[in-house]
């Protein structure tokens, strides 16, 4: 079942049918099995055609996101570690990466407020003070305020990697300026857990040349997921539920970065394909132009 939210109503989709539901995000996606619930929701929802879901889809899109914060975990995969115990070698921290992966506690970090999140077909950023920037395509959890995961999205993590390298205390800046976090296009709500060979995969184009295309599965995550649920919910209450990036697996290698215009393209199976342009930060003098900037 996939869940849409758009600025004309919340869609879902099942079966190859779709419905509008009525009721406010924040609501419909925090409770204990959201998959029944949107089954339930499905039999009172007004039925809509392929056309009209595909019109609301097409153009009034949201990202997925309401009053939730997005968290996220880091070095969960062997690739992600390795990743960053090259771009750390200059700074001697490299062994801090290689801890972490094997420690009992994961890395969490904040990522990102929902007011600057993009979601499908908006536009993510660079660091104009970066020299070296990357994606980072991610399964994204959907937790509600019980700590239970109800929902998958994809996320793109967008991070410094100059930055970072630079030295480990950087990390909030590598991670978290405006439009650094893309989740999207929707909520992918199964019945059971996601299935542990999903796959991922990304594909960066220039110019309408791909530069990258590669993937993976999220089986290679060294943790499980309601292992990083759990230690992100141990210290705090979300009372809208949050969101939770669970690590990058697909890092391209070390010659590349991204430029202003490139497209990036992330598939999961199951959820669908997110797609970002890359732009810079625009200033906003004014807070309430940022919905023209932002979403
Ligand atoms: O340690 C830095 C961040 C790691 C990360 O974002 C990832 O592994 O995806
Ligand atoms: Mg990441």
């Amino acid at each position: 079942m996939h869940l849409y939210k758009t600025s004309k109503g919340t869609v879902v989709r099942h079966d190859e049918k779709s419905f509008v539901i009525e009721g406010d995000w924040d609501t419909i996606i925090n409770r204990e099995n959201l998959f029944q619930y949107l089954l339930d929701a499905t039999i009172t929802g007004k039925i809509i055609t392929e056309g009209q879901s595909g019109e609301l889809i097409e153009n009034y899109l949201l990202p997925p996101i309401g009053n939730q914060e997005v968290w996220a975990a880091g070095v969960t995969y062997l690739r992600s570690r390795d990743a960053r115990m090259e771009e750390s070698e200059d700074s001697g921290a490299a062994d801090c990466y290689s801890r972490v992966y094997e420690a009992e506690r994961p890395e969490l970090f904040f990522k990102s407020l929902p007011h600057r999140v993009a979601g499908h077909m908006q536009q993510v950023n660079i660091r104009k003070d970066s020299s070296w920037n990357v994606p980072e395509p991610e399964l994204a959890l959907y937790v509600n305020s019980k700590g239970n995961i109800q929902a998958y999205t994809i996320g793109n993590d967008m991070s410094s990697r100059s930055i970072e390298g630079e030295n480990p205390l950087y990390l909030p800046q590598a991670k978290m300026y405006e439009g650094s976090a893309a989740l999207g296009p929707c909520l992918y709500i199964p019945e059971g857990p996601i299935p542990a060979d999903t796959t991922i995969k990304m594909n960066i184009t220039r110019n309408g040349e791909k530069l990258f295309d590669d993937g993976t599965s999220i089986n290679r995550m060294k943790r499980s997921l309601t292992e990083l649920a759990r230690w992100l919910y141990l210290e705090f209450n979300f009372f809208h539920g949050c969101f939770l990036m669970t690590g990058t697996c697909v890092v391209p290698s070390n010659d590349f970065t991204l430029q202003v215009n490139d497209e990036v393209n992330i598939d999961i199976e199951g959820i669908g394909r997110l797609t970002n342009l890359v732009g810079v930060r625009v200033e906003v003098k004014d807070s309430r132009q940022l919905s023209a900037v932002i979403r």
